[in-house]
């Protein structure tokens, strides 16, 4: 069964998603792919053979030839598109973040809810990481005890001049709280934003110390740095009463040079999680092939966003803030 897929926003994430699906992806056909800036869209659509290439997302969702969208447009287009799929009734798969607020992530869980299906999918990619993925199978397996904390650590090397203090916690640390929700079982019950000395480089604060407990008392650290210079860096540890789980980053070589042995840092997370990406977008399509739903949901989108709207308050407030989520629908349970 080939599934025909169209594609909402032709940036870095939708132009490396065509060119993934393009690829390495079976059983898909890309039908349709549109951009604000239709030049763009038209040079993804000629790099991945894409046979038409517009300018309206609305246009791809409601095409007869369109089975499923994938969007990757602005965040601020994310909402009215994802409900205009839930109104088409086609599997969508959304980048992070499912949408800037809670308010419209309850809108999209509402919908969803009320249609009693699951078709949104959240681009929460490390989900599918082999790391994130072997941490949360040790802390349900129980082999090591308990988990008792993660530490993480969330570098690039640098941010676009127009980032504010807030994308830190609602467009980078977003991942973090999703990977603690996913490895550790347990929604975020509260978090505190530190706001310390920034470096030099930046325009915005950073880096930032964010803190989250989880709703047993387990604990995150995470460091948000956006202008880290070095490369991309993203570290994991997962604490639990018998022993520890690290992510490894992915490297095939080491390199000795000028007195230096290690391996090269990406530039961006697009390297650092090519086997997630391939692995997301394979499960999305399988997935919609057997009629079922997988990955992150739009609880899961929901639930990031609440604590992401939580942490910029904390910003702002200096001191710990709840996250409050509505009662789970059964659909997601
Ligand atoms: C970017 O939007 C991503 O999603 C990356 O995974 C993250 O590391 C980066 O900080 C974000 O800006």
């Amino acid at each position: 069964m080939t599934i025909r897929i169209g594609i909402v926003g032709a940036g870095v994430m939708g132009a490396d998603h065509a060119r993934i699906l393009s690829t390495a992806v079976a059983d898909v056909e890309l039908v349709a792919i549109a951009d604000a800036d239709i030049e763009r869209a038209r040079r993804v659509a000629e790099a991945t053979g894409i046979a038409r290439a517009g300018g309206d997302g609305l246009e791809i969702v409601r095409a007869k030839d369109v089975d499923a969208v994938l969007i990757a447009s602005p965040d601020d287009t994310h909402r009215q598109l994802v409900l205009a799929c839930l109104d088409a009734g086609k599997p969508v798969l959304c980048e992070k973040p499912l949408a800037p607020t809670t308010a419209e992530c309850l809108e999209i869980v509402e919908r969803e809810t009320a249609l009693g299906k699951r078709l949104v999918q959240v681009g929460f990619m490390r989900r599918f990481d082999p790391g994130y993925v072997e941490m949360r199978r040790t802390v349900r397996s129980g082999q090591f005890g308990a988990p008792l904390m993660m530490h993480c650590i969330h570098r690039n090397e640098s941010a676009l001049p127009y980032t504010q203090t807030e994308a830190l916690i609602a467009n980078s640390a977003v991942h973090e709280f999703d990977a603690a929700r996913f490895v550790l079982g347990r929604e975020v019950a509260r978090i505190s934003v530190i706001l310390g000395r920034s470096t030099a480089s930046a325009r915005m604060r950073d880096p930032q110390l964010v803190l989250l407990e989880m709703s047993d008392g387990a604990l995150v650290d995470a460091e948000i740095f956006v202008n880290a210079q070095y490369g991309y860096d993203v570290r994991a540890e997962l604490v639990c009463e018998e022993g520890t789980v690290s992510l490894v980053p992915p490297h095939d070589t080491t390199v000795l040079h000028a007195r230096h042995d290690g391996f090269r840092h990406p530039a961006d997370w697009r390297p650092r999680f090519a086997d997630a990406y391939r692995e997301e977008l394979q499960a999305w399509v399988a997935a919609i092939a057997g009629d079922s739903a997988t990955g992150a949901s739009a609880w899961d989108g929901y639930a990031a966003t609440a604590v992401a709207e939580a942490g910029i308050r904390s910003q702002k407030s200096g001191v710990w803030e709840p996250v409050h989520l509505i009662d789970k629908p059964s659909l997601y349970s």
